[in-house]
């Protein structure tokens, strides 16, 4: 196992001007109940780092952490049904400013479900990044979940539907570790890039 990402829990705010500076920054994306938070954990290799819920759709914030070289940030998972359309709305514009706007950003990372995904939200977000030129990278999690059989049947569709190839998607389980040592070094090398600021 490689050396956990020492995150810490600097803030929450609800818009993109509220951010302190950072010198890069990776955005972490997904609709909620992905396993987002439970990624952030074993990326640091801590319990509750990031808030892990049975319960989707409470992160309606930009949650920042500190890491080494820069910041993570967690975004509102999308596509949480209970929510009215006012209010998924306003979020998803939130989202979008963030991700347009946040000018240490070097990479976002959007996580798919790997038992199910991409969903045809994932695929609206995987177009409307596409369109606004954001550096991206898939994420399929809860590899676990998928049966060993199934496995490589699944890399190839979850990638088709992304219209990406299998080798262009890295695949993790939060809960048994896959992935995460190649995800870390991701994250490093990432964050040691410089963000739009040098543009
Ligand atoms: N089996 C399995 N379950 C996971 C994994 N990652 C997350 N989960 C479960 O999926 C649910 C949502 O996880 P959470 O991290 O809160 O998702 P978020 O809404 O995207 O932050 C929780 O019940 C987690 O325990 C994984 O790698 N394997
Ligand atoms: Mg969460």
């Amino acid at each position: 196992m490689s050396t956990p990402l020492p995150l810490r829990f600097v803030l929450s705010a609800p818009e993109v001007d509220e951010l302190p500076h950072s010198p890069a920054e990776l955005a972490v994306v997904g609709r909620s109940n992905v396993g987002k938070s439970s990624l952030l954990n074993a990326l640091a290799a801590r319990k509750a780092l990031a808030k892990v819920s049975g319960t989707p759709g409470k992160t309606r914030l930009l949650n920042l952490f500190e890491t080494d070289g820069g910041t993570v940030v967690d975004l509102p998972g999308y596509g949480y049904a209970k929510v009215s359309q006012t209010e998924r709305r306003a979020w998803e514009r939130r989202m979008h400013r963030y991700l347009l706007e946040r000018e240490p950003l070097v990479l976002t990372l959007l996580l798919v479900d790997g038992e199910v995904g991409p969903t045809s939200l994932d695929a609206e977000m995987l177009d409307w990044l596409r369109d606004h030129d954001v550096p991206f990278q898939v994420v399929a999690t809860k590899h676990d979940k998928v049966r060993s059989s199934k496995r490589e049947r699944r890399r190839r569709d979850l990638a088709a539907g992304c219209e990406l190839d299998p080798r262009e998607i890295v695949w993790v389980s939060a809960e048994k570790g896959v992935g995460i040592d190649r995800l870390r070094a991701l994250v490093r090398e990432a964050l040691a890039r410089d963000g739009r600021a040098g543009e």
